[in-house]
């Protein structure tokens, strides 16, 4: 590749919902960022709303899996646990079988099943969601890495569909400037929305909730 070739544009392009069932929605991002208390906030505010299940992902563990199931967010029989065993981004773009293995598990338990979130394991701003496997991606990152991630760049915070920095609570603590990571965002993401949130002070993520219902109303009208 290029030195100066941006790693995004490899990016498998998305094509426009090609999946019949659920619409699925990756969640992605680096270890520790809040991909899983983002998928237990949108299991407890989407829960009534929709059909809907989780699949999770982790290398050596099933602790994500265990953590939704603990806190009780969607009944057992909708949440799937996929062992990856390798590098998280593997199993989420380049043999995505396991993941699929999973998504069809649950279609075929929950036959009017609206929507699935994949949370992938922990990994790092080189990791992204094939479009073999999800319909739209979130990227989530937090403050807490420092104010200059999303000027970073990578595909998940340039091309995914919606990039999530998370932990906003935190900024006075490490000093990060909201600001520049909102400006960040918005030159390296172009028209592609940027949400910034705490989980922390906004358990319901009331706005990346939002952001979902309009994903499956689109993926609705697509579908006839
Ligand atoms: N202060 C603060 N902590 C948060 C927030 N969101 C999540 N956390 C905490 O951050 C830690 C990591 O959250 P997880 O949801 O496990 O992160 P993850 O991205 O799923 O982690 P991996 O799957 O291990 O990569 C947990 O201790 C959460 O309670 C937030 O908005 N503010
Ligand atoms: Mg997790």
């Amino acid at each position: 590749m290029p030195p100066d070739h941006n790693l995004a544009d490899y990016v498998d392009a998305p094509t426009a919902h090609r999946h019949g069932g659920p619409l699925r929605v990756g969640l992605g991002g680096p270890v520790g960022s809040g991909k899983t208390a983002l998928a237990a906030a949108l299991c407890r505010t989407l829960g009534a709303e929709y059909d809907l299940a989780v699949v999770t992902n982790d290398i050596y563990t099933t602790e994500d899996a265990d953590f939704l199931r603990r806190n009780a967010v969607l009944p057992d029989d909708r949440i799937e646990a996929v062992q990856t065993g390798c590098c998280p981004h593997t199993a989420i773009r380049d043999d995505i079988t396991a993941n699929l293995d999973a998504v069809e598990l649950l279609e075929a338990r929950h036959p009017g099943l609206e929507l699935v979130f994949v949370e992938s394991g922990g990994d790092n701003l080189t990791a992204s969601f094939s479009y073999g496997l999800v319909d739209v991606q979130v990227f989530v990152v937090d403050v807490a890495g420092g104010d200059k991630v999303p000027r970073k760049g990578g595909p998940g915070v340039t091309a995914s569909d919606l990039l999530v920095v998370n932990k906003t609570d935190l900024a006075p603590l490490v000093g990060a400037d909201l600001d520049v990571m909102r400006r960040d965002s918005a030159t390296v993401r172009g028209d592609r929305p940027t949400l910034l949130i705490s989980l922390r002070e906004d358990p319901a993520a009331t706005e990346v909730a939002a952001w979902v219902r309009e994903q499956v109303r689109v993926r609705r009208l697509q579908q006839g």
